[in-house]
């Protein structure tokens, strides 16, 4: 059968009625949205935020009292940042949040695509299992787990060698907002809390970067401040998304000053002092983590003692993608990302 004939339309008067006409074909004009959609520069909806630790800490502690890790799967308090209002964002490519496990519990196996890099707060006994492989969750220690790995954490608790009745509190990194872009996230339970594990020490896991051989490097690392990535044996970043550091910064001294299309969650694992990003200042000690949003320039000041911090970021997802970008550097280079 023929196509039934269209009827042309008529030729309309004005650019007004233009676009009223537009609608009717399901088309915009991208003239009227070009400087939202090709803006002139990155424009995070994140803004440079602290969540404080010690204001955090007592509503974990009443969330391992009241809800059951069985019931929430992860109990975890995640870090919301205020310029979005909502979760999962802690920058707009960049997922944190603080998980407790109280003494003797499970947090049941299960597997997902996102990525997660874990940074131990406090707690001794806590463990994890990744794909059946179970390791010690030790302070200052980085666990990552990979894409699609079963894994469950838990917390030996008084009686159990190395366990006691405090809770374990770590900071988890994922790449959650990347699945709102990209709605292809599964999550899939095991059958049981626990997936089938042997214990291997950490030293001989490729998803443990144990601070005591962290500590070292930043130590023989030259200059008042030092950053040591986290990365795999061959050399790669721990994730394809995420990357992260350790950094040093020694007493009353100051990190270089970078604007980057990278965002950041920088954790503080010792010392006190301050940051600048964009037009904020930020205070922090021990305990607390911080938001850098992308193409926020940032820099830290130690106070009167040596400084750790720890950072997870974007950049290899980005690197990735050809959007990465330092300010003042690349400025001639053709297509040398693509
Ligand atoms: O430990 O598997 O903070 O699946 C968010 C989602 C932790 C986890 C989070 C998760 C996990």
């Amino acid at each position: 059968m023929a196509p039934a004939a269209t009827t042309p339309p008529t030729a309309p008067a004005t650019q007004s009625d233009l676009l009223k006409s537009l609608q009717s074909v399901n088309v915009s004009p991208l003239w009227a949205q070009m400087a939202r959609l090709n803006p002139a520069l990155p424009n995070p909806s994140t803004i440079p935020f602290k969540w404080d630790y010690d204001q955090i800490r007592p509503y974990l502690i009443h969330a391992g009292n009241l809800v059951k890790e069985e019931q929430a799967e992860r109990r975890v308090l995640m870090l919301v940042n205020p310029g979005k209002n909502a979760a999962p964002y802690t920058t707009d490519t960049l997922y944190a949040g603080l998980q407790l496990v109280m003494p003797r519990e499970t947090a049941p196996a299960h597997r997902h695509s996102a990525f997660a890099v874990r940074f131990i707060i406090e707690g001794q006994g806590g463990f994890t299992a990744v794909h059946g492989r179970r390791v010690a969750m030790k302070p200052r220690d980085v666990l990552v787990t990979p894409p699609w790995n079963w894994h469950d954490h838990g917390k030996k608790g008084a009686g159990e060698e190395g366990g006691d009745d405090e809770p374990v509190i770590w900071l988890d990194g994922l790449d959650l907002p990347e699945f709102v872009h990209f709605p292809v996230h599964f999550n899939v339970h095991y059958d049981k809390s626990r997936y089938p594990a042997e214990d291997v020490d950490v030293n001989d896991s490729p998803i443990v970067f144990p601070w005591d051989q962290v500590e070292p490097k930043l130590a023989a690392a030259e200059g008042p401040w030092a950053a040591v990535p986290y990365l795999r044996k061959d050399g790669r970043e721990i994730g394809r998304t995420i990357g992260a550091l350790a950094e040093r910064l020694d007493a009353n001294t100051s990190s270089p000053s970078i604007r980057e299309t990278a965002s950041s969650v920088y954790h503080i694992i010792e010392g006190t002092g301050h940051s600048v990003v964009g037009e904020q200042t930020i205070h922090w000690k021990k305990g607390d983590t911080f938001s850098v949003p992308a193409w926020h320039r940032y820099q830290h000041f130690a106070d009167s003692e040596q400084v750790y911090l720890y950072r997870f970021h974007d950049k290899p997802m980005l690197q990735a993608l050809g959007f990465y970008r330092v300010e003042g550097a690349d400025e001639e280079s053709f297509a040398d990302v693509w």
